[in-house]
């Protein structure tokens, strides 16, 4: 390999893993999230961009911008991005129809797109003379979007089921005294979860309850709502009449006025969320666990025994031991037990169908 060909090689490489940090730094929902770096033919770098959200420029595109602002000429360049251009025109056009019209001469990617509707941008480059290489990084890009990617091939939000309970699986002391069961870390960390869902989903029981705020707090002590941290979506689902619409609007909240998972999934799916973070209260985590759809469970589990309180999964209809599903600690995101102050996390995968 001559001098030259090597510095290129690491240059690319190196713009693979800035296009990662940069794809990181959009916003989840309706689109995976992606990053691009635009490389000159001796591998200095021209543009680079990342996608901002469904309705706004992909990746390539903004990085063809950026380069053009920069006052670069993008022809002949090497586009290194962190998913497969897309072939479609959604919301935007192809990109890589924009890439041979850019006079691109090279396209490095990581991860193939598994939404069947946009792919094939390989493809098409290939047929229009553009040298074209996948999988770079790929497993970097796809940890990336792993949920994301789930919820579009299975055409349904991922789900992920929170429960913070006692030592005997309590979410409420017999005189309905819940807060808090679990301390400050357990919350703080349970406050990241929702920062990264699209949307956030409780029972329209517990929003006429304990009117939650359902923000992404920072912090280990702070309670208070970081500003534009939120998740995008708060959710209020169930028949339990709201203090009333307008007043559940004016909280922030959607109101979904049904029981049925499946159709209450379908419609948070046709509005964009790929990533629903499930929070309670326990009839609603047990409607989700019975419709099977929980994906993953987060469990905070506290060092308290509280005897008779209301379960936090309860009328499950499960009657023996055999019928239990018996779910897997899941070491795949970090370790699956984790010590958070005085409490326990559990991270925990559903049994195979
Ligand atoms: C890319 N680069 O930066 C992204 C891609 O409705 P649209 O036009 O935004 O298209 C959305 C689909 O395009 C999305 O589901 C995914 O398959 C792909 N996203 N593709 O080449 C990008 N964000
Ligand atoms: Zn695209």
């Amino acid at each position: 390999m001559s001098t030259t060909t090597r510095r290129v090689a690491e240059a690319e490489a190196r713009a693979m893993l800035r296009a990662l940090e940069l794809a990181g730094l959009g916003v989840r929902g309706a689109n995976p999230l992606v990053g691009a770096v635009l490389l000159a033919p001796d591998g200095t770098v021209l543009g680079e961009g990342h996608h901002r959200g469904a309705g706004t420029p992909h990746a390539e595109p903004a990085a063809l911008a950026d380069a053009g602002d920069r006052g670069h000429d993008p022809r002949g360049g090497t586009m290194v991005v962190t998913l497969e251009p897309c072939n479609h025109t959604g919301r935007t056009g192809p990109c890589s129809e924009a890439l041979i019209s850019a006079g691109v001469a090279r396209v490095v990617f990581a991860a193939d797109d598994v939404n069947g509707p946009a792919a094939g941008g390989a493809s098409r480059l290939r047929a229009a003379g553009v040298g074209c290489v996948g999988g770079v990084e790929a497993e970097a890009s796809k940890h990336l979007n792993e949920r994301w990617t789930a919820s579009v091939v299975a055409g349904r939000p991922f789900v992920t089921l929170k429960s913070a309970q006692s030592l005997d699986g309590r979410v409420a002391a017999v005189d309905g005294s819940s807060q808090w069961i679990t301390g400050p870390e357990a919350r703080a960390d349970g406050h990241r979860l929702r920062a990264l869902a699209d949307a956030v989903l409780v029972g329209s029981g517990t929003v006429r309850d304990d009117d939650p705020r359902l923000t992404a707090r920072g912090g280990a002590s702070g309670e208070e709502p970081a500003a534009g941290s939120g998740p995008a979506l708060r959710v209020a689902m169930g028949l339990t009449p709201v203090p009333s619409e307008a007043a559940i609007r004016g909280a922030g909240f959607v109101h979904l006025p049904t029981r049925d998972v499946p159709a209450a999934l379908d419609e948070l799916f046709a509005r964009g969320v790929r990533h629903l973070l499930v929070e309670g209260g326990p009839r609603i985590a047990a409607a989700f666990l019975r419709a099977g759809v929980v994906d993953e469970l987060v469990s905070y589990v506290a060092p308290v025994v509280l005897g008779d309180g209301a379960p936090a999964f309860p009328d499950l209809g499960i009657d023996s031991l055999a019928a239990a599903p018996r779910w897997s600690l899941d070491d795949a995101g970090g370790p699956a037990v984790r010590r958070l102050g005085a409490d326990v996390r559990l991270h925990l995968r559903p049994p195979p169908p």
